[in-house]
């Protein structure tokens, strides 16, 4: 099969269409990687043609030997649907997970992603955390969760339950919480083995005034999560530019109550009285 035809690198266009869309990839921010079945890989082999090993720049021996769809450094989201060959590729890791080699794609040249470090250190701890079920991370730029990130405390503590109280389907979608990354030079390992870190626990890591890593099983699960996300900071940012101060909100006994019926368990951590 022609990689273009295959169904996951439709879907895997998509998204990254409807980022765009959101508004979310100014110029040539964000990223996004995928990883491959096996079958999927299996289905379009007659199409890639391995170019030279290249250092990663960390270690992921949980990943070896596995392929990524993966968006290039310096490409546009913009151009992911209308310029695919020329905006992503796909990748083979080697058998010891330090280095990689692009199969397909990137026709004019480039590299993945300058965050691959850090998508591939996610990739390696969701795929352990979750035996396998989680495939795709994705790297965003949303203006409303980026606000937050000025006024909130950068405490997973505070980013959770400000957005949990913001829409009642929030503590649903991201029961486990949010976690949070102070400001760290973006694309090298030091912020990748801090995300990382809190991939072990979570599903959403912000980085302070810069962005937002998701992670899920498929598509549509990730893009989703990272709307919830940005869609519960815009109230946010709304109910705070009309006042300092909630007249109500939903509170800790109601997470509780919500909790039992919806059959979520919401760590006590972040269901705090506060003053
Ligand atoms: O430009 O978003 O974090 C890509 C990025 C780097
Ligand atoms: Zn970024």
């Amino acid at each position: 099969m022609r990689v273009l035809d295959a169904e996951f690198v439709k879907d895997f266009m998509r998204m990254a269409g409807d980022g765009w869309d959101q508004g979310w990839h100014e110029r040539n921010g964000g990223n996004l990687s995928y990883r491959l079945k096996p079958e999927e890989a299996e289905s379009v082999r007659e199409e890639l043609a391995p170019g030279d090993w290249q250092e990663i720049g960390t270690s992921v021996p949980g990943l070896s030997g596995e392929y990524f769809l993966v968006t290039g450094s310096g490409k546009y989201f913009r151009n992911v649907m209308i310029k695919p060959e020329d905006s992503f590729c796909i990748i083979e890791l080697d058998g010891k997970g330090e280095n990689y080699r692009i199969c397909w794609g990137l026709i004019n040249g480039g590299r993945p992603t300058s965050e691959l470090p850090s998508h591939l250190m996610n990739h390696e701890v969701k795929k352990s955390v979750t035996c396998g079920k989680h495939r795709v991370i994705y790297h965003c730029h949303p203006a409303n969760t980026i606000a937050l990130t000025f006024v909130l405390p950068l405490t997973d503590e505070a980013f959770t339950r400000e957005l949990w109280e913001m829409a009642t389907e929030c503590p649903v979608v991201f029961p486990e919480g949010i976690g949070v990354v102070p400001w760290r030079v973006p694309g090298g390992r030091d912020i990748a083995v801090a995300t990382s870190e809190l991939m072990k626990k979570y599903n959403v890591a912000i980085w302070a005034h810069h962005g937002i890593f998701c992670s899920g099983a498929d598509f549509d699960e990730t893009f989703g999560l990272m709307h919830t996300v940005e869609k519960s900071a815009e109230i946010l940012v709304k109910v705070l530019s009309m006042t300092p101060r909630k007249l109500q909100t939903i509170g800790p006994d109601d997470f509780r109550h919500l909790a039992v019926d919806f059959k979520v368990e919401l760590p006590e951590q972040f269901l705090y009285e506060k003053h």
